[in-house]
């Protein structure tokens, strides 16, 4: 294998022969110093402006390791390039891949190719299936949400024209932020809005679009750019044309010409400031290449609404200083209970964890009670802990408790189930599984193992305890399978409180008022499985076999159940936390901003591979 210094050497031959590759700020005094690591960039395009943002966040990133280099191709929004831009970054061994796909479709095959060999950073646009090692990007419909929610208080009344000014038509980013923004303004039927696309997504094409409608800005009270640098086009084509209309832009980068200066300056009203998550793809590079353990499989930035009052209190908080170190670090924690396997080892995770750390963790078992965790963190907001964590029970309730650690200035994590809140500012990060795509998983494997011929296929459902957050997105990514392919039936469906003793309870109740006319189960955790495996044996319906079982979360004692033949299928959901919660509590207390979801990785298995696999099984 060559050295890296080699390696970088062919590249700068390379480079004397064609310009099309970039070597990253940091390579040049580096000469004399080993190299362990070459990261490759393919970028979509340098044309975006946010991507020279996004280039100049990598670099300076990068700079901060002497024994890493950065190289960097420009795919000038052509997927054919890409693809040969990503092969020669293979060909001269990078170690690691960030790619920023042109066209997601186009580059997801290549994508999995790559990682079959190395790590892959995706960025920005999620590529389908889950073949790359970690996805950083925004959620657009979000975004687009929080600028409905905001346009709607700019416009301070419930009527109203809005002009959006959306991206290319092939920019999927553009079409999620569409769908998030009419989510909210549907709510308000005398709020209207007029749609027209700026195809280069640039500031003077916006510009020479508003500048074309004239007369017809007249009945316009406010307009919506999908991005700053068409914000700023908008601000100079009324401008020009002497109407006064409120502008809402996205992005709020730091620059001269960017959305947080175009506010401070009131040329803008306000803009939702992302990052371009560059930063953060150095840090995790660094982390998968040093094989740190915990690397998440997706990371989802965090937007703030920015506008002309906190503009100056955004910009402070963005160059605050880092906090004092802090030699011990207590941290709240209320779980909420001890219901499962996959709880016992959720909290065993997160306690060693903390431990390894020195980190002080005062630990509350909520008994699946709300009322309970609602007392336990009154009581850490009491203590002035630094940090509380919780794992909420159920996903409403929560508004008023997080506002008071709020206003207490403790900030909250959230620990494997999520919350339903109006405000996401009441919560620093999420960090868990993604449920709905754990439900989308189970119902592809019934699909394609449970084939409906002449008659459907009755489901039976246990579900977890209800209004929890894995429960209602489970079901929710299941039907949304199910709902695609005719012949499947959900035939009955009830709650066994993710325990052994609830599963077994669904199917005693079923036998009681049913003949047995089932042909598969989904059970949303092994727990319930187990339980019905039991209840099923009691009636000598042999399970595995008389009716295909699936469940989630992937305990032992759901492999020994599949070596055993008893179970068909169990799709992963890793209660593995503790370390990857502690670093985020570590980050926190640094000063450095959470991303607004951290997702873990999961794989789903099934009997082949379940004996294989049994002896590696940490919980
Ligand atoms: O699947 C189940 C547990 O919240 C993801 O809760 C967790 C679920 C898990 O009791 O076993």
């Amino acid at each position: 294998m060559k050295s890296k210094r080699v390696k970088i050497i062919s590249l700068l031959l390379l480079l004397g022969f064609s310009g099309a590759l970039y070597i990253g700020c940091n390579l040049r005094s580096s000469s004399y110093q080993e190299i362990d690591y070459v990261i490759g960039v393919s970028q979509a395009n340098m044309r975006e402006p946010w991507r020279l943002v996004l280039m100049n966040e990598l670099n300076e990133e990068i700079s901060k390791h002497s024994n890493i280099r950065l190289i960097t191709t420009d795919a000038t929004s052509n997927s054919e390039k890409q693809k040969k831009d990503v092969k020669k970054l293979l060909d001269y061994g990078i170690d690691l891949l960030i790619v920023s796909p042109s066209d997601v479709k186009e580059m997801t095959p290549v994508i999995s190719e790559v990682y079959d060999q190395i790590p892959v950073i995706v960025m920005d646009k999620a590529v389908e299936g889950f073949d790359y090692t970690l996805f950083i990007g925004p959620d657009n419909k979000l975004i687009g949400r929080q600028a409905g929610e905001d346009i709607i208080k700019h416009l301070g009344k419930d009527k109203g024209a809005i002009l959006e000014l959306c991206g290319s038509q092939l920019s999927q980013a553009s079409k999620d932020k569409s769908s998030g923004f009419e989510s909210i303004i549907s709510k308000y039927p005398n709020v209207h809005i007029k749609r027209v696309r700026v195809e280069s997504e640039l500031r003077d094409e916006a510009e020479d679009m508003v500048l074309s409608m004239g007369e017809q800005l007249k009945d316009i009270d406010i307009i919506f750019a999908h991005n700053d640098y068409m914000a700023l086009g908008a601000y100079n084509a009324i401008n020009k044309l002497g109407y006064d209309i409120k502008i809402v832009g996205i992005d709020g980068f730091n620059g001269e010409n960017d959305g947080i200066n175009l506010v401070k300056q009131g040329k803008i009203d306000a803009t939702i400031a992302c990052s371009t998550g560059g930063k953060e793809a150095i840090q995790y590079a660094v982390d998968i290449l040093n094989k740190v353990s915990g690397v998440p499989k997706q990371v989802i930035l965090r937007c703030h609404s920015v506008n002309q009052k906190n503009v100056t209190a955004y910009v402070e908080n963005q160059n605050k200083p880092r906090n004092e170190y802090k030699e011990i670090i207590d941290v709240g924690y209320s779980q909420l209970g001890s219901e499962s396997a996959w709880r016992l080892a959720n909290t065993r995770s997160i306690k060693e964890a903390a431990k390894d750390l020195g980190i002080n963790l005062i630990y509350e078992d909520a008994d699946q009670s709300q009322e309970k965790q609602i007392a336990a963190i009154r009581k850490f907001i009491d203590m002035k802990v630094d940090v509380i964590v919780i794992s909420p029970v159920v996903d409403n309730g929560w508004n008023e408790i997080l506002q008071e650690a709020k206003d207490a200035g403790i900030p909250v994590l959230l620990s494997d189930r999520k919350v339903e809140v109006e405000d996401d500012s009441l919560y620093s990060t999420y960090i868990g599984a993604d449920f709905i795509e754990e439900g989308r998983r189970a119902m592809r494997w019934i699909k394609e193992n449970v084939p409906a011929e002449e008659e459907a296929v009755n489901i039976l459902e246990i579900q977890g305890t209800l209004e929890a957050s894995p429960t209602v997105e489970r079901k929710q990514g299941f039907e949304e399978i199910l709902n695609n392919n005719s012949g499947y039936e959900i035939v009955y469906s009830k709650g066994g409180d993710y325990t052994y003793a609830g599963g077994k309870e669904v199917i005693e109740e079923y036998m009681k008022t049913h003949e047995w006319d089932i042909d598969a189960i989904f059970a949303h955790n092994d727990d319930m499985a187990l339980g019905a495996i039991k209840a099923l044996e009691a009636y000598e319906i042999e399970p595995g076999k008389d009716v295909k079982i699936v469940s989630v979360d992937g305990t032992r004692k759901a492999f020994e159940a599949m070596i055993e033949g008893k179970l068909n299928c169990v799709v992963e959901c890793s209660p593995l936390l503790g370390p990857q919660l502690m670093k985020a509590i570590q980050d926190l207390m640094d000063g450095k901003e959470l991303p607004l979801r951290i997702i873990t990785d999961e794989k789903i298995y099934t009997q082949d591979e379940a004996k294989d696999v049994l002896s590696s099984r940490k919980y």
